[in-house]
């Protein structure tokens, strides 16, 4: 029901500086803190995440609306797509409240799926950012070995966009092709790392209180 683009491309910023941040998982907190720290202007800046704003932290549902700000983009996780199915598909919702859904038991059900139903339509599962020096992609977990299968390969499986592993777990080192950079998440690991073109984030902010947000290089 709520299907749309699978990339959405960002021209350069002119105004300001561009942030990625990794796995909120409800810590709204920390982003604070972060945006805070670089002194962001919401007026200038971007901030891109790598998606799964919800579930496991404090604060789902505020992270939530994140999306809604003209500053915030992001794009679809793994958790997002578990809300869906689980909210307007029915499928699967014991999957959800197993992996950290079960905040919406403390919440207004409806008014959860009332932002659902706005922010999920501008959470594409990926994103792609001109810099001045560079071209970046953004996926949850893993991108494909081609970034232009994106753009042409309406059949492409989506499914490792938003769940794999693979790569991190072999120490693939490979080059994705037809992107200079991609950042992902999903993967807790202790600090950032690069392995080829690929830039791991997600330093596990939902049980470490390390939350990662950087400028794009
Ligand atoms: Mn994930």
């Amino acid at each position: 029901m709520l299907m749309n683009e699978t990339v959405v491309k960002y021209e350069a910023n002119s105004k300001g500086r561009d942030f990625v941040v990794g796995d909120l998982h409800g810590h709204y907190d920390l982003l604070q803190q972060a945006l805070d720290k670089v002194g962001f202007d919401i007026h200038a800046d971007r901030l891109f995440s790598v998606g799964d704003l919800i579930d496991r932290g404090p604060e789902s549902l505020k992270c939530l609306t994140l999306v809604q700000e003209s500053w915030f983009y992001a794009v679809r996780g793994n958790h997002e797509v578990m809300l869906e199915d689980a909210l307007f598909n029915n499928e699967n919702p014991q999957l959800w409240l197993k992996n950290g859904g079960d905040w919406i038991l403390n919440e207004d059900r409806q008014e959860v799926e009332e932002l659902a139903r706005k922010v999920l339509p501008r959470m594409p599962y990926a994103i792609e950012v001109m810099t001045p020096h560079a071209q970046v992609g953004i996926v949850h977990a893993e991108p494909p070995q081609d970034w232009a299968l994106l753009h042409r390969d309406s059949k492409l499986d989506i499914s490792p966009l938003l769940w794999a592993r693979q790569r991190i777990a072999s120490k693939d080192r490979s080059l994705i092709k037809n992107i200079d950079r991609v950042y992902v998440g999903h993967t807790p690991i202790e600090s950032p790392r690069t392995l080829g073109n690929v830039r791991y984030i997600d330093t596990g902010a939902f049980n470490s209180t390390i939350l990662t947000m950087e400028r794009f290089a």
